[in-house]
């Protein structure tokens, strides 16, 4: 089947982008992802030099197959939101980037009786992406020799890799997250907001 032509996309930040990034990528209705910096205001980071940018990462998912509040779900599920660690890089911060996704979060918040006060976790307008370098992108992925040399056989460059629905799901598999069809994280993230 042909990729979907309108997916929207999410951006968060949880700490180390690699787990995040194949955790998400494995999700049924995502489509791409990719990892970066965000949630500063550094014109040009890099992993060595990121300003007060946090390791960051987007996905782009289909809205028919997967909602904006499972994605918030998981991202809530995945990190503490009690706390905040005092490294800038592994912040946790959730991305609005546009008016309906921060009416979500507020709602989100609301049914789950929080508040963007009474949380550690950082909740902010996404002004800038920035991606990573290319050896971030699908780090599981590229620490496999044999599915990199699958990919690379196929014809895939860093910018494939970067952005290819496949190198997502080969990501996320790569990094453990094939649990069986039915008991993903993401169908449960599904069961317990709708
Ligand atoms: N240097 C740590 C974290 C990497 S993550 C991209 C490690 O190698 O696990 O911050």
């Amino acid at each position: 089947a042909p990729s979907p032509e309108q997916t929207e996309t999410a951006t968060f930040a949880l700490g180390c982008f690699w787990g995040p990034d194949a955790r998400f990528g494995a999700l049924e209705g995502v489509v791409r992802t990719r990892v970066g910096y965000a949630g500063g205001t550094k014109a040009d980071p890099t992993y060595h030099d990121l300003g007060e940018h946090s390791e960051a990462f987007q996905v782009d998912y289909d809205p028919e197959q997967r909602s904006f509040k499972s994605l918030l779900d998981l991202a809530f599920r995945s990190h503490d939101h009690t706390r905040q660690p005092s490294s800038i890089q592994y912040q946790n911060i959730v991305f609005a980037s546009t008016a309906e996704q921060a009416d979500a979060i507020a709602s989100y918040l609301d049914a789950r009786g929080l508040t963007r006060e009474g949380i550690a976790t950082r909740v902010e307008q996404l002004s800038r992406f920035h991606p990573a370098e290319d050896y971030h992108q699908k780090h599981s992925l590229r620490g496999r020799q044999s599915l990199l040399n699958t990919v690379e056989q196929a014809g895939y460059d860093d910018a494939d890799i970067r952005e290819s629905p496949a190198a997502a799901k080969l990501n996320g598999y790569a990094a453990g997250n094939d649990l069986p069809e039915g008991h993903d994280l993401g169908t449960s993230a599904n069961r317990t907001v709708h």
